[in-house]
């Protein structure tokens, strides 16, 4: 896992990149108004700080060594409104471009969402959930950074040299080219500085999504690991994993440590030079005081917009990285093509055919072969076979989670891939082998917020499906809350809750991928007469689990590694002494079978 974070970290480097700042700038596009007038108000405001020595100067050289004291009066009055002026612009600025920012990431993040969601599941099978979030979360945070102070604040660190040097080549040219006399150092140092810092922020970014992803598997696993006793080893795991983070850290603090200092003592030996070859000349009386004043302050003002300048380069650079990273996600194409002139039928009979059907997961590692088969309208046909022969792949394959290579599926004779997409997945509703619950009601999880589904159906379906009794004896009833993945439900009361989900939205074709997992004898029978009131009047194909499910089928398909191998009634494959009769043998023989009167 860290390995995938560090070679994702590697790739990056740039600090700019044209084709990418230009994608990036086309977010800004609806804002371009924000990004001018924030510009504009940070070539004022970055012209008033230069100001100020200036005219410090004019008060020392034209009006005190003159006693002009109503001189002297507007100076200061000057000084107070340029002051006053600052903290005003500043004020607009601080909102203005924060505001440009959050919409801007907000729109990105609204775009990253929507194209996740329409990405195919062959996507999230190759793609780490935490590499997803990171990059809706933390990558596009990063960008927040670039869009409300990156773009805009480097205008203004870069304009607040510029004013600077205007300023002090103006007053005197010679003592400007002394005080810059140390910038070689100082760009020098600053290079260094760049070059560590990226290199031990990229070993902080490593380290924290080792952490994140170690907490999130430990707090997913929680009840394996208390259930084995691994909590001292996972602590221990832990610490290792933390301390590399905290070392990484240290490391780009030290880093800082060395540089900020740095930057002052380069300063400060700037502001020397001017005392000590400034101070000589105006003893030699060829500069005035007024003059060495200002230049004491520009020094000091010159080197903070530099020092920032290389924060910023950070600011850019995890801003590239991160766009790129983004990108590639937006530019992932991985979806189920949806026909340009779909095919829409009206009310669905509901007749399935698969005709050589042919699929696989991975180019060419085939788990469904040659399969045809065919189910007349209203008929259930249950599937059986052993593990992995590809039972729930083929109940993928007629959603259109997955596309198949070879062969077709025709529902009501009409190819699934003429189809719409969504019309498709309304006329079949399926009940997955795990049960999954989003955090929110029991009214929610079963209407699944569709406002079309109203209460009657709801409770109407609860009820028939026999879970009304139980819903009805929580505390809430149908509001009572379901937290995430319905961890405070049982199994039994999670599947019967998919049942009436499934049956709320009334659909034509049922599928039933049965869990194996068993429940209670009082709630194996609820279960059973459930799965019996969902099967009627629908075409429905059930992989079963259930002998009962199996014997009340009107076609039994037998798969083995893929394949169909026997097709019949629950007599017929008996007497076939087959795969299907092993398998009774086996699984199903001794299953008590509960009758349900
Ligand atoms: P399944 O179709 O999941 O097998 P199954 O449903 O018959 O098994 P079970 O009774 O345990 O539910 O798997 C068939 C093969 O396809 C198996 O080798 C695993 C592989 N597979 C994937 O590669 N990706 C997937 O998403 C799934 C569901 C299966
Ligand atoms: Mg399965």
């Amino acid at each position: 896992m860290a390995n995938e974070y560090n070679t994702e970290e590697e790739v990056l480097g740039k600090a700019y990149d044209s084709k990418l700042m230009k994608r990036l700038l086309t977010y800004i596009k609806p804002y371009r108004k924000y990004v001018f007038f924030a510009i504009f108000l940070n070539i004022i405001v970055a012209a008033l700080g230069p100001l100020r020595p200036y005219l410090t100067e004019i008060a020392v050289d034209k009006y005190i060594a003159k006693s002009d004291y109503n001189g002297l009066l507007l100076i200061g009055v000057l000084l107070l409104t340029s002051l006053l002026l600052q903290a005003f612009i500043q004020y607009f600025l601080t909102y203005y471009t924060q505001y440009l920012g959050q919409k801007t990431i907000f729109d990105l993040r609204e775009q990253l969402f929507t194209h996740t969601q329409k990405l195919a599941l062959r996507f999230f099978d190759k793609t780490p959930i935490g590499r997803i979030v990171t990059r809706v979360t933390n990558d596009i945070e990063s960008l927040n950074d670039l869009f409300s102070s990156g773009i805009v604040m480097i205008f203004s660190d870069v304009f607040i040299i510029l004013w600077i040097l205007a300023f002090m080549f103006f007053m005197d040219v010679k003592l400007s080219l002394v005080t810059l006399s140390v910038l070689p150092v100082l760009i020098y140092g600053t290079f260094l500085f760049r070059r560590k810092v990226r290199e031990s922020y990229r070993d902080v970014r490593m380290h924290l999504a080792r952490l994140n992803s170690y907490m999130q598997e430990h707090i997913t696993g929680m009840n394996i690991v208390q259930i084995f006793h691994k909590q001292k080893d996972e602590r221990e795991k832990f610490y290792r994993i933390n301390s590399d983070y905290r070392s990484s850290w240290i490391k780009a603090v030290f880093y800082y440590a060395i540089f900020y200092p740095g930057v002052e003592l380069i300063s400060s030996i700037a502001i020397g030079l001017i005392i000590w070859y400034g101070g000589g000349e105006t003893i030699r009386s060829s500069l005035t005081i007024g003059i060495l004043f200002a230049f004491l302050q520009y020094t000091e003002m010159f080197f903070r917009p530099i020092r920032d300048l290389s924060e910023k380069y950070n600011i850019m650079q995890t801003a590239m990285a991160s766009s790129e990273r983004i990108f590639k996600l937006l530019d992932n194409k991985t979806f189920i093509s949806n026909p340009e002139n779909p095919v829409i039928p009206g009310r669905l009979k509901g007749e399935i055919e698969f005709r050589n059907v042919w699929f696989a997961y991975n180019e060419e590692e085939y788990v469904l072969k040659d399969i045809s088969f065919k189910i007349n309208p209203g008929e259930t046909v249950a599937i059986v076979g052993a593990t992995g022969a590809g039972k729930t792949s083929l109940i993928n394959i007629l959603t259109r989670f997955y596309d198949i290579q070879k062969g077709s599926i025709l529902v009501d004779g009409i190819d699934i891939r003429a189809m719409d997409k969504k019309e498709l997945r309304k006329y079949i509703s399926t009940v997955l082998q795990d049960v999954f619950l989003f955090s929110g009601t029991i009214r929610s999880n079963i209407s699944m917020d569709n406002d079309d589904i109203p209460e009657e159906k709801i409770i109407s379906s609860a009820k028939l499906v026999g879970a009304h009794k139980f819903i009805d004896s929580l505390p809430k009833k149908y509001d009572e809350i379901v937290m995430e993945r319905g961890a405070t439900l049982s199994v039994g009361q999670k599947q019967l809750i998919s049942f009436a989900r499934a049956l709320a939205y009334d659909p034509q074709i049922l599928i039933l991928d049965e869990a194996t997992s068993s429940v209670d004898t009082e709630t194996e029978i609820l279960i059973q007469k459930a799965i019996e009131k969902l099967l009627v009047g629908r075409t429905a194909i059930v992989i079963a689990h259930r002998l009962s499910t199996i014997q009340n089928a009107d076609k039994i398909i037998v798969m083995h590694k893929g394949e169909i191998r026997e097709t019949g009634n629950h007599q017929e494959l008996l007497a076939n002494r087959g795969i299907y009769y092993k398998l009774y043998q086996l699984q199903y023989k001794d299953q008590e079978v509960i009758r349900v009167s």
